[in-house]
């Protein structure tokens, strides 16, 4: 069995930007995927107190040697929202990494056979705590660590079911074909990361509701965020970015061929 996409999909993903491919792992898979993820949230918090503390616009970060933690803003500061990269903490997730139904659609966008890690992510957005993700593109920050930005495609899995009302994902549909647009100036420390919104148009706005065991492949150049949980249901994911073979990860610097 091989998960390739097809040439309707390709065509698809170089004219939206992204593709949604529904349904992809079974319930017991998933019940075990979401296992490893708690086990990786358990560790993350009994590793903490060994990291550096830092806050930048009130929200707390913890780096402990390459790893990053980020948390939700007060008052709900004691969740944490992002583990980078989660790997690291837990193996498991290497089974997800190194799985055909992420890999060969990432080859199929790659033209290629072979791939290594650029960073995963796993992003928690716990029930009426979890905070959105304003617009943004991943490529602005990566530029400064990968020469080779465009050839970053992104999976992300949906480990629960993602509405609007848990925060879905998502997109503005064809803001890719614009590379690296400008980001906000608001004084503030991270409003550069943000996509300035006079650059793109929210009417192509796409929320990509999906049931847990989705995927959305999707490009390094795309705005792209989610709003605020405000329902009594979990919305976790896990977002894993790859590139070409032999290259080190963003933040440990090791690579992981795949
Ligand atoms: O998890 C989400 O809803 C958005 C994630 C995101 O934008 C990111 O990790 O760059």
């Amino acid at each position: 069995m091989s998960y390739f996409l097809s040439d309707i999909e390709k065509e698809k993903y170089l004219r939206d930007g992204f593709i949604l491919r529904r349904d992809q792992f079974s319930d017991t898979e998933l019940v075990n995927y979401r296992n490893s993820l708690e086990k990786t949230v358990l560790k993350a918090q009994s590793v903490a107190g060994s990291g550096k503390k830092y806050f930048l616009d009130n929200k707390k970060f913890i780096d402990i040697d390459f790893l990053t933690l980020q948390y939700e803003p007060q008052p709900n500061e004691k969740y944490l929202k992002v583990i980078e990269p989660a790997h690291s903490l837990n193996s498991e997730l290497e089974e997800l990494i190194f799985d055909e139904r992420l890999t060969d659609p990432i080859k199929s966008i790659l033209s290629t056979d072979s791939l290594s890690l650029w960073t995963d992510k796993l992003n928690l957005k716990r029930p009426m705590v979890g905070s959105g993700f304003g617009w943004h593109q991943d490529s602005p920050y990566w530029i400064h660590y990968n020469e080779d930005v465009d050839s970053l495609p992104n999976v992300y899995v949906c480990l629960d079911k993602a509405d609007k009302e848990n925060g879905c994902f998502r997109v503005i549909k064809g803001s890719h074909k614009k590379g690296c647009l400008p980001g906000t100036c608001d004084n503030s420390q991270l409003g550069g990361f943000y996509t300035d919104k006079n650059h793109f148009d929210l009417e192509d706005c796409i929320d990509i509701e999906a049931n847990a065991g989705s995927l959305i492949f999707f490009n390094p150049h795309i705005v792209h965020g989610s709003s605020p949980n405000e329902s009594t249901q979990e919305r976790r994911a896990y977002i894993v970015t790859y590139q070409h073979k032999d290259k080190p990860s963003l933040k440990s610097g090791k690579v992981l061929n795949i």
